[in-house]
C-alpha cells in the first residue's frame, strides 16, 4: 500500500523522493533547514526542512493558534514593528542554529529521542527560549523525513501493520468568537455527519450543508464572506440565530438530523471567561458558571448537537465536572483549550470526571512525541480524540496523516473553504482512496457516547 502511494499525486505530500526505490537507509540527519513562510492570516511562520543521509528530505510547516489556551507551547515571535511584531526570525534562527546543531548527526527514526533532546535544549516548562513553532515545524520534519526514508506516506509509518480507520470530520459552516471580531460569542458552528458510509460521503454531505448554509445567508442579505477558518461570517443577533441557521441549512439537504447529521460547537469560552463569570458580547449578559451549563443544556435539549469544546473557560474545571455530568452522557465534551495536548492534565481531567474528550493540537505541544502522549493518555481514558488545526494554517497536511496514522477517530480543519482547509480534507480523501476496499469510516464509533 505504502509504495503504491507517489509524492506525485499528493498536492503537497511534505515528502521529496530523490530515488523513489529507497527503503530503510540510512536515516542519519545531515542537515536541517528552517526558513520564514506565511500562514493563512498572511502572518510570518517558521518551515522546517530536514535532510537524511539516504537523501530524502522532510518538509513541515508550523501552524498559528487566535484563541490560544494559557498552557500552551508559546510561539516565539520577534515583537517590534514589523508584521505587527509577529515575526520569527528568532525562531527561524534557532532551527538553524541551537536546534541543527543538536540534530545533526542524530537518527531521525527514533522520533521520541529527537523530541526530547529538543525540550531537554530548550529546558523551559513552556518552550519559550526556541520556541513552539521553531519545535514542532522541526519534529513535524524529522517525522516526515523518516517516513520518508521508509518509503512509506506518514500515516502508514505511524500507523505500521495496525488497522487504522479514516476520521469523522468536524467541518466549520459559521466562524465566530476570537476568528470573526467577536461578531458572535460561540467561535465554531460546525457540523458533523457520523451517519455516513465513508469519509468521503462525509465530505460530499457537508459540501451540500456549506453550500445551502451560503445560499440562505445571501438570500437572506446576510452573506458577507467568511471569517478566520473559512466559515461564512457570523452576521447573526444571537447564537440561537446561527443554529437556527444551521438547522436550516442541514435541513435543506434532506439529511437526517441526529441520525445522520448533527451539530458541533467549539465554544471557546476561555475567550469570554474568567473566575467563573462569562461575559456574552452579543447581549451584554454576564452568566455564571451555573449560568453557562444551563444555557449550553438548553441548546443541547433543542438542537441535535453532537459535541461541545471547552463550553467553560480554562480555569473553570468545576465547570467542566458539573457539564460532563450532566450531559457527558448524551454529548462529546471536549477539553482544548483545559487540556492543551498534554497527557498529565488529559489523565487528571479523566479521574476528576471532567471531560469525555480532548483536541489533539501538535503545536500546543510542541512536539510530536508530546501530542501522541496526550492521544494515548486520552484513548487510555475511553475519551475521544480529535486531532485539530489551528485557526492559522498553511498548505501544510501533517495532521491529516496524523488522525489516520494515529487512528484517532476525528479531525477538525475549519471549514469547507479555503484551500490550507480543503488541502486537509482532500489529502484523507487521497489516503482513502489508497486504502480502496480496506478504508473504514469511523463514524458514530469516534464518539465517546453511545449515538
Ligand atoms: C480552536 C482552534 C480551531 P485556534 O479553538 O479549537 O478552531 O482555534 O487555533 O485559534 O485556537
Ligand atoms: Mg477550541
Amino acid at each position: 500500500m505504502g509504495n503504491g502511494w507517489s509524492a506525485s499525486n499528493a498536492m503537497y505530500s511534505n515528502i521529496q523522493f530523490n530515488n523513489r526505490s529507497l527503503h530503510m537507509t540510512d536515516t542519519t540527519i545531515t542537515h536541517v533547514h528552517g526558513r520564514r513562510v506565511w500562514d493563512s492570516r498572511g502572518r510570518p511562520t517558521v518551515e522546517a526542512e530536514i535532510t537524511l543521509a539516504c537523501g530524502v528530505t522532510g518538509r513541515a510547516i508550523a501552524p498559528a493558534g487566535a484563541s490560544t489556551g494559557s498552557g500552551e507551547a508559546l510561539d516565539l515571535r520577534d515583537g517590534g514593528a514589523a508584521f505587527g511584531g509577529l515575526d520569527v526570525a528568532n525562531a527561524v534562527a534557532c532551527v538553524n542554529g541551537d536546534i541543527a546543531n543538536l540534530l545533526t548527526g542524530r537518527d531521525a527514526s527514533d522520533q521520541a529521542a529527537i523530541d526530547k533532546g529538543m525540550v531537554e535544549l530548550d529546558g523551559t516548562p513552556n518552550r519559550g527560549r526556541l520556541g513552539g513553532n521553531a519545535l514542532v515545524a522541526t519534529s513535524m520534519a524529522v517525522l516526515h523525513a523518516a517516513a520518508a526514508a521508509a518509503g512509506r506516506p506518514v500515516w502508514h509509518y505511524l500507523a505500521g501493520d495496525r488497522t487504522v480507520r479514516l476520521p469523522l470530520p468536524e467541518i466549520q459552516i459559521f466562524g465566530g468568537g476570537a476568528h470573526a471580531a467577536r461578531r458572535v460569542d460561540v467561535q465554531d458552528f460546525m457540523v458533523m455527519c457520523p451517519g455516513a458510509s465513508s469519509f468521503s460521503e462525509a465530505l460530499n454531505w457537508t459540501a451540500e450543508i456549506y453550500r445551502a448554509a451560503g445560499a440562505l445567508m445571501k438570500q437572506a442579505g446576510k452573506l458577507q464572506g467568511v471569517a478566520d477558518e473559512g466559515g461564512y461570517w457570523p452576521t447573526f443577533d444571537c447564537n440561537e440565530e446561527a443554529l437556527d441557521a444551521l438547522l436550516a441549512a442541514i435541513n435543506e439537504t434532506g439529511l437526517q438530523l441526529g441520525t445522520q447529521v448533527g451539530i458541533s460547537l467549539d465554544i471557546a469560552a476561555s475567550e469570554f471567561g474568567r473566575n467563573g463569570s462569562y461575559r456574552l458580547a452579543l447581549d451584554g449578559r454576564t452568566l455564571d458558571t451555573e449560568g453557562m451549563v444551563r444555557m449550553l443544556g438548553g441548546w443541547l435539549d433543542n438542537y441535535p448537537i453532537l459535541s461541545i469544546e471547552d463550553p467553560v473557560a480554562e480555569d473553570d474545571p468545576a465547570g467542566f465536572g458539573i457539564f460532563t455530568k450532566e450531559y457527558g452522557h448524551r454529548c462529546q465534551i471536549i477539553g482544548d483549550d483545559y487540556l492543551v495536548t498534554n497527557a498529565q492534565r488529559v489523565a487528571n481531567a479523566a479521574l476528576a470526571g471532567h471531560a469525555n474528550a480532548v483536541l489533539i493540537k501538535p503545536n500546543q505541544a510542541g512536539t510530536i512525541t508530546e501530542a501522541h502522549e496526550a492521544l494515548v493518555a486520552g484513548k487510555k481514558a475511553g475519551f475521544g480524540t480529535i486531532v485539530s488545526a489551528r485557526s492559522g494554517e498553511t498548505e501544510d497536511v501533517t495532521i491529516a496523516h496524523l488522525s489516520v496514522g494515529w487512528d484517532a477517530g476525528q479531525l477538525k480543519v475549519g471549514s469547507f473553504s479555503r484551500s490550507e482547509r480543503t488541502a486537509k480534507w482532500n489529502e484523507v480523501l487521497r489516503i482513502e482512496e489508497s486504502l480502496g476496499k480496506q478504508a473504514v469510516f469511523s463514524g458514530w464509533g469516534a464518539l465517546p457516547f453511545q449515538g
